[in-house]
């Protein structure tokens, strides 16, 4: 049988952007080995012909669309434009359809929606179709079938992951596309995986609680499975030795740092078999200073942490998250002294926060001096006990599916929809300030004074000034939209100076239609750098490059500092976020 997987990505344009979709890679790897053959379409745009032609092309028996709750609108549209078009049959997938099911099947053109893990339930459907058998029993899957919807008992989880295929990256054409995770800066081909699946934990804005829920009838046994040691890195041997030039490991289990035992035996291993810098996520409260030790010898670069609001209270009560303030800073300041930075990720507008609250979380944060942040406006999830908080009492807006890209989806009496979108805005400028005016290692920065720093750019396209989730240097990035320019005035250089920053643009470019961007320096009006990048045609120049110019012949002077951006090459580019990655001086000794 022949299955083509359709997911969209449509309009994410830093988290997620070129990213492998881990599910498919591993369904694909699963369904081949049972003798099918495997399609995928990531897509990027809402473009209806082209979707229709790419799956005619194929001439799938099934279709499966894979769709988080972000991204539902257009998985919806996509299945109905197929149906339509060809009245093949179509199966969803993944985190939405599983967390709300019926949002799913009572679509008119949904022949079967697969609710957990896919593996098992679509190789049992595809080998149902190929001996022509019924296929409304398969257990796992809601099926409708001449107009009777049959809601199956759920399937219980794989319990030996080890026993899964490795996944199947040559279905994305891995070798020709070239993933970069941003919190990697400077590595520009990481490997996205897997060690585990599943959280124990029952933080209210997560869904691992309801996914865990979802498998309470059907599966005894823990939520949380790890592969062993062994088999993880022979996975990331396998993928690394058939693609060579990946240069880093993205660990994206909700829960790769956990057991200290696991670790003790994965370090080894990894080290004398893979030795690729990695990241991964952890909680602040299963870190200790021997599984910092681990992973720093392992290669870790970056541990993410979810900090997610400065009130211990909302924290612990409202969100469950189960970690005090005295940890976090604790974790924070072990992680850097065993050389790994550390990420804070925060939340603005949790269920009964107060704009009071909101200042606790800005203070926290800046204290934390974290190496990198990612800010999120608070969003319920489906599932999420957070969600049934919400519309308990009352704040959730109705159109939540469908706005979960664009800001909060709730309005509290004192703390509105808007007002939580603003104070994200002021977390993020309180974060820029603070690491704008920092000065670390010696060296001196003139990017303390982004205020008085003159902004010339498209009108309509303003210049915008963020924390980049990346590492160490260049976490304060100007992103800007070809053509445009920012200059800094008084800028005061000292003997042995040298201008040091990235230079890259966003991942979501390389699919869009335009030419390349030339980013240029100048000081006093005169050229000091200039570059050009042309992601889209030049698999080279996908990622952030760090760069490096002479400033010895303005030495013992105050200058005008520019950084200028241009698009070049057919149809421009004014549409790219081309991006300078915290520009600061150094001094040689
Ligand atoms: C890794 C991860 C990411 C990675 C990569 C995801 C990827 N494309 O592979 C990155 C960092 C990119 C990411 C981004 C985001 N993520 Co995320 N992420 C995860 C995480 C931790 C693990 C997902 C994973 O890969 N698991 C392993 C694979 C093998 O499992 P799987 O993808 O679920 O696929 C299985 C089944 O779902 C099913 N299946 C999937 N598709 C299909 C299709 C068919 C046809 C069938 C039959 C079956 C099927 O079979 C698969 C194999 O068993 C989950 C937590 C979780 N519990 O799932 C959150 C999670 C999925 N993310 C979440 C969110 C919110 C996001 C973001 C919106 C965050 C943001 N604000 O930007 C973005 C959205 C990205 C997008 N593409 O839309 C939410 C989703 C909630 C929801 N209701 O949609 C989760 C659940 C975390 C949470 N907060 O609760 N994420
Ligand atoms: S936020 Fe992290 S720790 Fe909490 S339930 Fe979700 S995955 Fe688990």
């Amino acid at each position: 049988m022949r299955i083509f997987f359709v997911y969209p990505e449509i309009g994410i344009t830093v988290i997620g952007s070129r990213m492998l979709h881990m599910g498919i890679a591993t369904l694909s790897a699963y369904v081949k080995q049972q003798g099918h053959f495997t399609g995928v379409l990531r897509v990027t745009t809402n473009d209806k012909e082209e979707l229709i032609s790419r799956v005619r092309r194929f001439k799938p028996d099934v279709v499966g669309i894979s769709s988080g709750t972000n991204q539902w609108a257009f998985a919806r549209q996509f299945g109905q434009w197929i149906k339509e078009a060809t009245d093949i049959p179509i199966i969803y997938g993944g985190w939405h359809p599983t967390l709300v099911p019926e949002d799913a099947i009572s679509l008119p053109f949904t022949d079967y929606v697969c609710i957990g893990e896919g593996e098992l339930p679509l190789a049992e459907l595809l080998a149902r179709m190929q001996k022509g058998l019924p296929t409304d029993t398969v257990q796992g899957l809601w099926v409708r079938h001449n107009g009777t919807i049959t809601r199956n008992p759920g399937r219980p989880l794989i319990k030996d992951l080890d026993s899964l295929p490795f996944m199947d990256l040559e279905v994305f054409d891995f070798g020709r596309l070239n993933y970069s995770l941003n919190t990697l800066e400077g590595f520009n081909r990481t490997l996205l995986i897997y060690a585990g699946r599943g959280c124990p934990f029952s933080c209210t804005f997560c869904c691992a609680k309801a996914f865990r829920d979802i498998y309470k009838a059907s599966h005894s046994g823990p939520y949380l499975r790890i592969k062993s040691p062994k088999r993880v890195v022979e996975e990331i041997a396998h993928h690394h030795k058939k693609y060579p030039f990946l240069d880093s490991i993205a660990f994206s289990d909700e829960m790769f740092v956990y057991s200290e035992k696991w670790l003790a035996e994965f370090v080894p291993l990894y080290k004398r078999e893979v030795n690729l810098p990695f990241f991964a996520s952890a909680r602040v409260d299963t870190v200790n200073e021997e599984i910092l030790r681990l992973l720093k010898e392992a290669g870790c670069l970056i541990l993410y942490y979810g900090v997610e609001t400065g009130n211990e209270e909302l924290r612990n009560k409202v969100c469950k998250k189960g970690i005090t303030n005295e940890q976090i800073r604790w974790a924070f300041r072990k992680t850097r002294e065993h050389g790994i930075r550390a990420l804070a990720s925060l939340i603005v507008g949790v269920p009964y926060e107060t704009e009071e609250n909101f200042r606790e979380t800005v203070k926290l944060a800046v204290e934390l001096e974290a190496d990198a942040y990612e800010i999120h406006s608070f969003t319920p999830f489906p599932g999420s006990e957070a969600m049934e908080i919400c519309r308990k009492e009352g704040w959730v807006k109705d159109d939540v599916p469908l706005s979960l890209m664009n800001g909060t989806g709730i309005d509290m009496p004192w703390f509105s929809s808007r007002r939580i979108v603003e104070c994200t805005g002021e977390l993020t400028d309180a974060i820029v300030h603070m690491l704008a005016n920092k000065k670390q290692r010696g060296y001196y920065d003139f990017a303390g004074n982004f205020d008085s720093a003159q902004k010339a750019s498209l009108p309509e396209i303003p210049i915008q000034l963020g924390t980049l989730i990346a590492g160490c240097h260049e976490r304060v990035w100007l992103l800007v939209h070809p053509p445009s320019s920012v200059t800094y005035g008084n800028v005061q250089i000292r003997e042995r100076s040298d201008l040091v920053f990235y230079i890259g643009m966003s991942g979501s470019v390389y699919s869009m239609p335009g030419g390349g961007v030339e980013f240029i320096i100048t000081v006093n009006g005169a050229k000091v750098f200039s570059k050009k990048l042309d992601p889209k045609r030049k698999i080279k120049d996908r990622g952030w490059f760090v760069h490096k110019a002479s400033l010895d012949k303005y030495a013992g002077q105050s200058v005008e500092v520019s950084f200028v951006t241009r698009a070049f090459g057919r149809g421009g580019n004014q549409y790219c976020s081309a991006g300078w990655g915290r520009p600061y001086l150094t001094q040689r000794p």
